[in-house]
């Protein structure tokens, strides 16, 4: 099943469904292989891997090769963060153009201005985009995309802007009308309340997708109560593998050995096997030539 087909089904399946972050083609293995059934190639992540902050300091083309690298490593879909679409309505076509080239099954983008800068970082001084202005955004995305089943989901950043509740529904109710796949309500706040707030009040025509990152202590049965249909898991690969580089850098430097880290860490066999050497080697078998041909100076 193409991939854009399953990640419209995990939208409407009727039950809570789970995107794990991921940042890169290996990150995006490990969660394939923890059985999420999708990704969500998140922009804070992909950014800070690269070393750089989640403010488009990394271009578009950048995102797209990381993308590529992700989408080749696995088989599930992945769900892209595509923060404001890079630009206005002619630079979200070539977007969706470029991710469907690339088998990425989905994009979100958000109602913000470019360059934008994380949620969580003064999420409140942060401009949000015209309404009529992002529609176009989303109808520009939808009339391109040349599979059918490419998803286009709408993320409406007035909560954490502090636009308050009925904002949000406006801006639902028009991303939606644009022929938005889905809706991300995003909260900052340490509680479910203003998105389940929002599911009270919302005609439950399109999907919603929501990201616990500040409200992680919610029981995940909350959110299955209420029908939302994806929960995106945001950084939580990127965040463990930071903790995991910072312990063992430190003991390594402080121990000026590697003894102790050895039984610490993934094995180099593992790292093979998550490449997938194993089907290199079979590979060689039938298509290299069977004895090595030496060079003169060898014989
Ligand atoms: C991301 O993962 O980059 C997101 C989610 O956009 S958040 O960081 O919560 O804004
Ligand atoms: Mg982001």
């Amino acid at each position: 099943m193409k991939k854009s087909t399953q990640l419209q089904r995990l939208l409407r399946s009727g039950n809570t469904e789970f995107l794990m972050e991921s940042h890169n083609g290996l990150s995006a293995r490990i969660a394939e292989e923890a059985g999420f059934a999708g990704v969500w190639a998140s922009g804070l992540s992909m950014s800070a891997a690269l070393g750089v902050r989640d403010s488009n300091e990394a271009s578009w083309t950048q995102v797209l090769e990381v993308v590529e690298f992700m989408s080749d490593a696995i088989k599930i879909p992945i769900l892209l963060d595509a923060d404001t679409g890079y630009g206005n309505f002619n630079n979200v076509r070539r977007l969706v153009h470029k991710l469907e080239q690339r088998g990425v099954a989905g994009m979100c983008i958000e109602d913000k201005l470019f360059p934008k800068t994380n949620s969580f970082i003064n999420g409140e001084q942060q401009p949000l985009a015209e309404v009529d202005e992002f529609v176009g955004k989303i109808k520009a995305a939808k009339d391109s995309q040349e599979d059918g089943d490419f998803v286009v989901v709408a993320r409406t950043e007035a909560l954490i802007a502090g636009w308050g509740m009925e904002e949000t529904l406006r801006r639902a109710e028009a991303y939606h009308a644009a022929g938005a796949d889905a809706l991300l309500i995003h909260s900052k706040i340490s509680t479910a309340d203003e998105v389940l707030e929002f599911m009270h009040r919302w005609r439950d025509t399109c999907p919603v997708v929501i990201v616990p990152t500040m409200y992680y202590a919610t029981p995940t049965s909350v959110f299955e109560e209420v029908g939302i249909s994806v929960v995106i898991w945001a950084n939580h690969m990127m965040r463990s593998c930071i903790t995991a580089m910072q312990r063992s850098a430190a003991q390594i430097y402080r121990e000026r050995s590697l003894v102790n880290v050895e039984q610490q860490i993934a094995a180099v066999q593992e790292v093979f096997r998550l490449q997938n050497a194993g089907e290199l080697s079979m590979a060689e078998k039938i298509y290299l030539p069977q004895s090595a041909s030496l060079s003169p100076t060898q014989m």
